[in-house]
Parts: C-alpha cells; structure tokens; sequence
C-alpha cells in the first residue's frame, strides 16, 4: 500500500486532498492547526494519520515524512497582505519550512514531492494569459517566498535526485475555505457575505480578474502529478484558463441566491495582482489536466456547503 503525506492536509486545499487520497493508499497529515482545522478532516479521521507538528520543526517532521511515496507539500502561510503585515512568520514557513519538507524527503528516500506553488510568481506581467516559460515577477513577499519553493523543488531535483513537481496554485476556492480571518480568500469572504445579506468590501474597482480554480480540480491535478511520468523537476499551472472580475462574481452571486446587495469599494491592497489566467497548455498534455467544475457549477456547491454548514 502505498504511503502519501500530506503538509497542511488540515487546510482547505489540503483537506480536500486527504479525501481524494484515502481510498489509493495510507494518509498521514501534517499540520500545525495555524490556518487548519482538525474538523476539516473530521469525516476520514479514522483512516488517516494526523500529526500535529510544524514544518519549521526539521527534527520533527523529518521521521513524519520517511519512507512515503508521496509528498504533497501543502503546508504555508498564504495570502499575499498577511506577508506584507507580517512577513517574518510566512518567511520562516514558506522558505525555511520548505526547505526542510524537500530536505526531509530527499534524506529520508520519498520518491516525489508535489509542490503546492502560486500564481502570484507571475506579477503584473502583461501577457494573458500566463505560461509557465514567462519571466517570474513577484510583487509581494509571499510570492517571493512561493517562487523561492519552486526553486528549491528544482534544486533538489536536479542536485540530490528527488523527484519534485511544482503546480502553480490559480486562486482555489470551494468548500471549507475559512472566511473568518482578514486574509481570507475573496469568494469565502463574498458567500459569508452573501448569506449575511451584508456587502463585501472590494479593494480597488472590482475590475481586477482572477482564474478561480475549483478545490476538487486542484486535488485532482494533485494526484496526477504523483503519477505523471516525465515531468520531474517541473513547473505546472494548476488553473481553469478562464478569468473573472470581482464585479461580475459578485453580481452572479446576487442573481444564484436572488438578492440585491451593493459592495462597498475600499482602496486596492498593496502587492495585488491586476489580471490572472493559466495558460493550462502544458497541465492538460503532461499531466492529464482535465478541470471538471464550470465557476456558476463551483459556486453553487460552494455556497451551497457555506449554507449547510452556517
Ligand atoms: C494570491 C494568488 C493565489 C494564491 C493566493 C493565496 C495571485 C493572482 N493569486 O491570491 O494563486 O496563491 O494568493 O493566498 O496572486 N479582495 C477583495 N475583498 C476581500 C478580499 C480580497 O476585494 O475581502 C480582492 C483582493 O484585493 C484581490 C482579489 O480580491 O484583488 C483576490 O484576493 P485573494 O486574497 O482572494 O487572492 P489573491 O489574488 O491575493
């Protein structure tokens, strides 16, 4: 049976992830319970593993890690304000944290590591959309920090052998995306707002797009890139290749639930991104990309889940 690990499977990506796995091998999660939740992997807690331990931890994590056969490498500090208020804890764990997660796996004989990377490695770039041979530009910490894993997934492949594969993450939303922090992600934040009946706050005109990508799609591409062959040491986009603005999710939120609330519009927040959109060419031929939710199908189970579970 084979063994998969997955850093920050308490998360809301990672979550997702552990119940896509369970049923192709032994789970065993890492996660510090920072940003996650041990209620998020409530449903399959009794076939997995979970070990509540910091990937900034080396001594810790590395007999975690030992002998799997897949590191999914989930574990961080997202979003881009929280690094520009706070950017010495997102350093320690998406540098420091992920360089020892590679050194774990490469000392302790896993066979691959899936690196959860991101979009914002590509800046105010002007070409759309974005493919993953264009010059990096990050334009915040954490992007800086994400692009920095990418490299050392690189790094590791080609200097200690270890087989990496980095997917640049498109903006994931879906169920049990946490909406309750300040740096939480805007359509977790829109559906909290949507059910209260109070408006969103939009930093800058609501015009910046985003490729939103739906979480099962993201896990599903996850477990490909375990599998794929030929593609270690690589750099993937991880999203839908369509884009949306603020605006219109907004708007097609009122008109699913049949509602009229106005957003408020705040100043735009430093770091951000204007426009963003994979080019998922190279996803879809090497490793079998094929995205299965439309954004109208992913909104509604999300919204429907936030529903349920309020
Ligand atoms: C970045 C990355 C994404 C992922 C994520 C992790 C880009 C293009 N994307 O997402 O791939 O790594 O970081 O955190 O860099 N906003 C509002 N109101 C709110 C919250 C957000 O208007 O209440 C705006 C925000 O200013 C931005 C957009 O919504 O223009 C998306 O923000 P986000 O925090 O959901 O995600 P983003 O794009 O920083």
């Amino acid at each position: 049976m084979k063994r998969f690990v997955v850093t920050g499977g308490a998360g809301f990506i990672g979550s997702t992830l552990v119940k896509t796995l369970v049923p192709h091998g032994s789970v065993s999660v890492v996660d510090n319970l920072l940003t996650g939740y041990e209620r998020n992997i409530e449903e399959v807690r009794s076939c997995i593993e979970f070990h509540k331990a910091d990937i900034r931890d080396a001594a810790l994590i590395a007999p975690l890690l030992k002998d799997a056969d897949t590191v999914f490498h989930l574990a961080a500090i997202p979003s881009v304000p929280r690094s520009i208020t706070d950017p010495i804890p997102s350093h320690e764990v998406n540098i420091d944290g992920t360089f020892n997660v590679f050194r774990a796996a490469a000392e302790g004989g896993v066979r691959r590591v899936v690196y959860a990377a991101s979009s914002s490695a590509y800046g105010d770039t002007p070409t759309l959309p974005k493919t993953e041979s264009m010059t990096p530009h990050p334009k915040s910490p954490y992007a800086a920090q994400k692009l920095m894993g990418e490299y050392y997934a690189s790094v590791f492949h080609s200097c200690f052998g270890l087989e990496t594969v980095s997917l640049r993450f498109f903006n994931v939303y879906g169920p049990r995306q946490d909406p309750s922090s300040p740096y939480s992600g805007v359509l977790s934040v829109f559906m909290k707002n949507l059910l209260a009946g109070t408006s969103p706050t939009i930093f800058g005109d609501g015009e910046q797009t985003r490729d939103f990508t739906y979480v099962e799609d993201v896990a599903d591409l996850c477990v490909k890139a375990a599998n794929a062959q030929g593609v270690t040491g690589k750099v993937y986009n991880a999203g839908n290749g369509g884009r949306y603005s603020l605006n219109y999710l907004w708007d097609l939120l009122q008109r699913i639930e049949g509602v009229k609330i106005p957003a408020q519009f705040g100043p735009p927040r430093a770091g951000d991104v204007r426009d963003s959109m994979a080019d998922t060419t190279a996803a879809v031929a090497d490793l079998g990309h094929s995205p299965r939710f439309s954004i109208e199908e992913g909104l509604r189970r999300t919204l429907e889940w936030y529903r349920k579970t309020n």
